[in-house]
């Protein structure tokens, strides 16, 4: 049975509890039972945690080799600032579905730019908390060696 690890950020821990206008009611916890939910139909194993220190982030990263088959990350704000998670994205050689809840191409300019995303197999933007499931079945297709070009 494929292994997917779902790998949370700075101050998610807050969600549907702080600025419900911009990340909507939705806690995390909601969001973990959602993907635990659609783990089960995928018949995939899943881990899912959150860390507001970027190291934490990057030991996770380094300690999903051999663990996990690929991650979903929202680095929240470190995907705008963190050459470090990109180095450890890039060094582990594992798929990485980038996700963030809103699109961040659509709000202040420097939340456009991702280091996270050229070393990531794709973004999932704006979607809320469905986007953490349309990461799940993407990275399942990819682990599934689906032939689709892109993935
Ligand atoms: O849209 C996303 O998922 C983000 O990764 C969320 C980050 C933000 O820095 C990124 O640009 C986009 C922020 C997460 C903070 O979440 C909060 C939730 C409730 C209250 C305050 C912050």
């Amino acid at each position: 049975m494929k292994s997917l690890a779902i790998l949370n950020g700075p101050n998610l821990n807050l969600l549907g509890r702080r600025q419900p206008e911009i990340y909507g009611r939705t806690t995390l916890n909601d969001i973990e039972v959602m993907c635990r939910t659609h783990a089960e139909r995928l018949g995939v194993e899943l881990a899912f945690s959150q860390s507001n220190h970027e190291g934490e982030l990057v030991e996770a990263i380094h300690a999903a080799v051999g663990t996990h088959d690929g991650l979903i990350l929202n680095a929240g704000a470190y995907t705008h600032t963190s050459v470090a998670l990109r180095d450890a994205i890039a060094s582990v050689g594992l798929p990485v579905v980038e996700v963030h809840l809103s699109n961040i191409h659509a709000r202040e300019a420097f939340r456009h730019h991702s280091h996270i995303a050229p070393v990531a197999l794709g973004q999932i933007c704006g979607f809320g908390a469905t986007g953490y499931v349309l990461a799940m079945d993407a990275l399942a297709s990819h682990l599934s060696g689906a032939t689709d070009a892109a993935t």
